[in-house]
């Protein structure tokens, strides 16, 4: 046979086990012998039942590293035929993630039983595409059409519980997976056929259902955001119920192939590599430090969301505030959150009591004599943040890791504030902080090698994407946030409104514009830095010296009535951009949509390459990560370095000279390194 498939016998059980470490994705070579295994046995006299196992973990898909080239026969789909000729009962036996291709493999299977810890899923969406080896149409077979349609446009596995009540596999187990799948499937021979394979299972399929299928279509199409998977995902899933089976594998196909080849698939698999490729940190056999208990500094909105993120991850959490009623408050803060997500339904009574188990509170720095690890969250102020610094240096035992939240500040001033920078290292968190995924590692320039890899590797046991990053004011993300935003307001006064603005942003893909998203979170945090760093913004700085600092004053660059989150425009900001304007002797023009992406986005990559030019970034992609799971730049685009590949390195080029010459902002004069990149059309010299 093959190293990657192997054949044994138990009586008359055939076991056909897959070894392609680390996830067993359905590479040509494990394909190939997989098929030879599969035909041998379909005529095999002496075979009464055949059962599917892996090692390591189920298949976790096809070969994602294989897309974009030639396909190499046989394909997935050509497999799942043949496994559906065969007349004895098949067995997929599930442990660890049977996800995409491996569940679509599964589900060729007469059975399918699995361990109670699997995951089973068809996460194909999260990569721009759909299932592409017939999961569509035969999902809905087994779980019904609006569990499947729920399944695959939102991607996300389920657990083997639920997998069972939903009728996707027929039996659970604890333990010997492939002993109970022998088991199991000799009870099925000894049973006797016919055995139906899924693909002539219809019975679930009810065209009645068709009108509360293109409802629930509907809703989740509006939260495509211009992604093309989600709405392909269900119209494939559609297609299942309205047309014969044959018909609606062939659409299926096409669907697949039109997105495999775009763009947006494309960078979504981008993304797939880069988030993994951004948590390898130099040196693999490195020792990482243990840690087990945690301590948070500042209770307040960043240190409560630190806090219960690691708490989430397992770990035992001692919080210390200033003072008692700071504490309380923190905690009871922290308590309520978890009740929030208890009354949602995304989490149980009993996990919620398990994770508030966890914490502790304190008032005295004594009380983190025994954390490995602690994490300041305190005002962004440089001398409160050393004089926490002082203190902890003072009760940290050796070898605790020192970590700060700053969002801006230099960490190196702050590690040099104490007897061991060494250990110390930026851990800055987004908000919420147990909700937001990405983690900027800041790597300061004593920190230790084995800090770094240990926080990299905390970072992906709490769930986050983690990105090492350099020390300079605002790291990669908000260093860039601060270069797309430099002319939002000559923008403005040149003609565009703050509607107009964050309306092409948001069809551009954004969550939301810089108007909106400035009112959200309070225009007095960017006067507070501007203040701090003697620059100015006259439309925001008047609006705030009037006390308008958006949605919690009820009034910023939009209008919030009532107490309502829903941005109305304002005339008393559209009058005060005319105002200003005509105080400045600015004509006022009709700004297109081009425009308002060009002067936003092309200095935001300027910035990047600077960013890689000076090291703060290793890589073009860790860029592209910052911004996803930071930023909410839209994955259909791949991150901003991606989406400058898409929209052309000449064409930025050209612009930012154009607009250099314009205004004369540095922002828009390019980086050496994009002239560079330009040339050989790729973040080449610079791993991507
Ligand atoms: N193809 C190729 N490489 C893969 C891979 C895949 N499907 N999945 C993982 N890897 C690599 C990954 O790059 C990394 O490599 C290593 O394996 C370990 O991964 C026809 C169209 C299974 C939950 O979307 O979600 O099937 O960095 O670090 O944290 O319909 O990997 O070490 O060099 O992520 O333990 C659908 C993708 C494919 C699942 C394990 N399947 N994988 O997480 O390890 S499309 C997916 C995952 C498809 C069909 C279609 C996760 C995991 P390296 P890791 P992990």
């Amino acid at each position: 046979m093959s190293n990657f498939v192997s054949v044994t016998r138990d009586g008359g059980v055939a076991v056909v086990t897959i070894d392609n470490p680390p996830v067993n994705a359905l590479s040509f070579h494990v394909r190939e012998p997989l098929m030879q295994a599969l035909v041998s046995l379909r005529n095999g006299p002496d075979v009464a039942a055949i059962v599917i196992a892996c090692a390591g973990t189920f298949v976790a898909g096809a070969d994602i590293t294989e897309f974009g080239k030639p396909v190499r026969q046989p394909d997935l789909r050509a497999i799942i035929a043949v496994l559906e000729t065969i007349a004895k009962p098949t067995v997929a036996a599930i442990h660890g993630t049977a996800l995409g291709g491996g569940l679509e493999l599964a589900l060729g299977c007469h059975f399918r039983i699995a361990d109670s810890q699997a995951k089973l899923g068809l996460p194909e969406v999260k990569l721009g595409l759909l299932p592409g080896g017939g999961g569509t149409v035969r999902l809905p077979r087994l779980v019904g059409p609006l569990k499947a349609l729920g399944m695959i446009v939102s991607g996300t596995p389920i657990g083997a519980a639920e997998a069972l009540a939903a009728g996707l596999i027929d039996a659970v187990f604890d333990g010997a997976l492939t002993a109970q799948a022998v088991r199991f499937a000799s009870e099925m021979a000894g049973k006797g056929g016919p055995f139906t394979p899924v693909r002539e299972r219809d019975g679930r399929l009810d065209q009645a259902e068709l009108p509360a299928f293109d409802r629930q279509a509907a809703e989740l199409a509006q939260k495509a955001r211009g992604l093309e998977a989600p709405i392909a995902c269900a119209q494939s899933v559609r297609n299942a119920i309205a047309l014969p089976f044959e018909e609606a594998l062939a659409a299926e196909r096409e669907l697949f192939v039109k997105l495999v080849a775009g763009d947006q698939s494309r960078a979504q698999r981008h993304l797939f590599f880069a988030e993994r490729e951004a948590a390898k940190v130099a040196g693999k056999d490195i020792v990482r430090r243990k840690i087990a208990r945690v301590g948070v500094i500042g209770a307040g909105t960043m240190g409560g969301g630190i806090a219960m993120a690691l708490a989430n991850g397992g770990f035992s959490v001692t919080v210390l505030e200033a003072t008692q009623e700071a504490l309380q408050r923190g905690l009871a803060m922290i308590d309520k959150n978890y009740a929030v997500s208890v009354s949602r339904g995304s989490l149980s009574e009993e996990v919620k009591q398990q994770r508030l188990a966890l914490f502790k509170g304190s008032i005295d720095y004594a009380d983190l004599v025994d954390c490995d690890l602690i994490v300041e969250a305190v005002f962004e102020e440089m001398a409160i943040k050393k004089d926490v610094f002082g203190r902890l240096d003072a009760v940290a035992k050796p070898g605790a890791i020192l970590a700060t939240n700053t969002s801006y500040l230099d960490v190196n001033e702050i590690a040099a504030s104490t007897s061991r920078p060494q250990g110390v290292v930026g851990m800055h968190f987004f908000s919420p902080a147990n909700i937001m995924k990405l983690l900027e590692i800041v790597r300061a320039e004593k920190t230790a090698p084995d800090v770094l890899a240990t926080i990299v590797e905390l970072a992906r046991r709490i769930g986050k994407v983690p990105v090492v990053v350099g020390v300079c004011h605002g790291f990669v993300g908000n260093r860039m946030l601060a270069a797309r935003g430099t002319d939002s307001e000559a923008l403005l006064l040149e003609g565009a409104t703050p509607q107009q603005i964050d309306r092409v942003f948001s069809d551009f893909g954004w969550p939301m514009g810089p108007f909106q998203m400035g009112d959200l979170a309070g225009l007095d945090i960017g006067w507070r830095n501007r203040k701090a760093r003697g620059e100015t913004a006259m439309i925001a700085d008047t609006l705030c010296e009037q006390g308008h600092f958006g949605q919690k004053t009820g009034r910023g660059f939009y209008l919030y009535e009532n107490g309502s989150r829903t941005p109305a425009p304002n005339p008393e900001v559209e009058a005060l951009i005319r105002d200003k304007a005509a105080e400045k002797g600015i004509a006022r023009r009709s700004i297109g949509a081009d425009e308002i992406i060009e002067r936003a986005h092309y200095p935001m990559i300027n910035e990047g390459a600077k960013i890689l030019e000076e090291g703060i970034a290793a890589r073009a992609s860790d860029i592209d990560v910052v911004w996803v799971n930071g930023y909410g730049f839209p994955v259909g685009k791949g991150g901003p370095m991606f989406w400058a590949g898409l929209e052309g390195l000449d064409k930025i080029i050209g612009r930012l000279d154009h607009w250099h010459e314009r205004t004369g902002k540095d922002v828009f004069k390019p980086a050496p390194l994009l002239r560079q990149m330009a040339e050989t059309g790729a973040w080449e010299g610079v791993a991507s």
